[in-house]
């Protein structure tokens, strides 16, 4: 009986002992808060940081109205929602990062964020952040978001972001889209198909990122005044064309790419490197790149196999920096660059080996510092008569050799042109069409125009840039021009319009006719008042 007793306390101690157990833990996994901040009123914290600092993952910070001078850095998974995007500014001072997100699971919506060194970057989150209406703006660099891994990348941001007005492009797991619109910031993350067309964009950590990318298109782009201009990461056949990348850190950046396109694109004055490739990028391509006045024109690290040629570097620190072996690069010019290669790093012993020319006859690179003659031709150099080839090799290192230096210019860059007049789809009230463009070549120059009409045959016009076509029909008509540089590359541009000579029955005719009626009736009544008037001030 005893011994039942007993038992009996140590049984209801147990529960006991169980139960507060279970409240304790309860206790430590306690319910989601919301802490609230206001710059001037009644809340938890006047300081955004300061709420973060007090708040668990899960938590939600809420901002009321305010301007707050702050770098706000949000290392714990919560939500941080403003009242008003229009009227809760987070400011940075004109220093640092505005917002700096660094953990995932985090989600901000709501607000304005500007004038900071940067306005919001994600850094190696390593998962799920969500921006919803933010306004990034007038910072140094708006929106930059840095990472290694494929997690670090995949974000739910919508166009309700905005930079500098325009809306913020992220798209992730899409495919066949295309991105033509006006864009503040482009992102495309483990997609394919997607085009990227026609924008311009600047003051962004990168103006355009492509992270675990396939089968996609960037072209007529202007990218500027951004750390990267185009960031490749880790992409298979994406093409970079046509494009314009001016002021950035690094015009474009290539990190361990597969058969990459890079051809027809403008890249200067960017202040470190024109072209960075990196980490055994392979089986890229550069072709037809225009590459001047930047710090390092373009630069390969321990990247192999690629294929640089139909290029032009000119005037930058250093033209070529290499420190990679097994790549090709022929038959571009070497122009005035302060070091026309870079091969040697001195880092370590083994021999870096590329391959600089195409062969004979087909040759290598013009460098504007060759100082060899040109007599001689053959694959040797010792037969009689010049051949355009210089017949000593151009030396870069012991172990880099152009064996077939160019003696001048190559120009394999067609000109650029445009039509001034006739206007694409415009209306012309005339039979007479003075169509003029204007054009120009840098390599080579121009050598003529051609032009037609309603793809008739084409007319030499020489090096005339306005031709008149007359007697044209009413109804839809095109005007082609054709550019040829003196290399004989050409390049050929269309306008369509249409031709309307029947303003009479034209729109606002019966607008027009209607006020011209009314004129004459006003007029005719005042002068038939006037005239009674005067006969009877006669008659009296
Ligand atoms: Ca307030
Ligand atoms: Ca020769
Ligand atoms: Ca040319």
């Amino acid at each position: 009986m005893e011994r039942k007793v007993t038992s009996g306390i140590m049984l209801a101690f147990l529960i006991i002992g169980m139960l507060m157990l279970a409240s304790s833990i309860q206790r430590v996994k306690s319910e989601p808060r919301t802490w609230t901040v206001d710059d001037d009123g009644q809340a938890d914290f006047s300081s955004i940081q300061d709420a973060i600092k007090a708040a668990s993952p899960g938590d939600t910070v809420h901002v009321k109205a305010g301007t707050y001078f702050e770098n706000v850095v949000v290392n714990i998974a919560i939500s941080l929602v403003g009242e008003n995007k229009r009227t809760t500014i987070i400011d940075g001072n004109t220093t640092g990062t505005v917002v700096y997100v660094t953990v995932g699971n985090v989600t901000i919506r709501n607000f304005t964020i500007r004038n900071g060194a940067i306005g919001i970057q994600l850094y190696f989150t390593l998962g799920l952040v969500t921006l919803k209406e933010n306004n990034i703006t007038n910072n140094k660099l708006n929106f930059w978001v840095e990472g290694h891994d494929q997690a670090d990348f995949m974000h739910q941001i919508d166009t309700s972001n905005t930079v500098d007005g325009k809306p913020v492009y992220y798209l992730v797991n899409k495919h066949n889209e295309e991105i033509a619109n006006e864009a503040g910031y482009v992102a495309v993350i483990n997609s394919t198909n997607i085009s990227v067309k026609g924008l311009n964009l600047m003051r962004n950590g990168q103006g355009i990122l492509f992270a675990f990318s396939d089968n996609s298109a960037i072209e007529n782009v202007n990218v500027k005044n951004s750390t990267y201009g185009v960031f490749l990461r880790r992409c298979n056949k994406v093409l970079v064309k046509n494009s314009v990348l001016e002021n950035n850190n690094y015009g474009i950046y290539i990190y361990k790419n597969r058969n990459t396109t890079i051809a027809g694109n403008v890249i200067v004055n960017n202040t470190l490197t024109g072209i960075f490739m990196e980490d055994y990028s392979k089986h890229n391509l550069f072709e037809e790149n225009t590459i001047s006045s930047n710090k390092v024109g373009i630069e390969f690290m321990t990247s192999v196999e690629n294929v640089f040629r139909h290029n032009t570097l000119s005037k930058n620190g250093y033209g070529f920096s290499i420190y990679s072996s097994d790549n090709r690069i022929y038959l571009n010019n070497f122009i005035n660059n302060t070091v026309q290669v870079k091969a040697d790093f001195g880092l370590f012993t083994t021999a870096r080996v590329n391959i600089w020319d195409d062969g004979y006859p087909s040759g290598g690179n013009y460098w504007s510092d060759y100082t060899g003659v040109d007599d001689k031709s053959g694959p040797n150099q010792d037969q009689a008569g010049s051949d355009g080839i210089g017949d000593a090799p151009y030396t870069i290192d012991a172990n880099n050799k152009d064996r077939y230096p160019l003696m001048t210019i190559l120009d394999v860059i067609a000109p650029r042109i445009s039509i001034i007049f006739p206007l694409n789809r415009s209306e012309i009230k005339s039979s007479t069409i003075a169509a003029s463009w204007i054009g120009s070549d840098e390599a080579s120059g121009i050598s003529h125009y051609e032009i037609r009409l309603d793809s008739g045959s084409w007319i030499n016009v020489e090096t005339n840039t306005t031709y008149a076509f007359i007697g044209l029909n009413d109804g839809s008509h095109t005007i082609e021009v054709k550019a040829i540089d003196n290399a004989g590359n050409t390049k050929q541009i269309k306008v369509s319009f249409t031709v309307n000579t029947s303003p009479l029955f034209g729109p606002g005719y019966m607008e027009e006719a209607v006020v011209t009626a009314t004129i004459i009736i006003l007029i005719l009544g005042v002068a038939l008042y006037l005239l009674k008037i005067r006969k009877s001030s006669f008659n009296q």
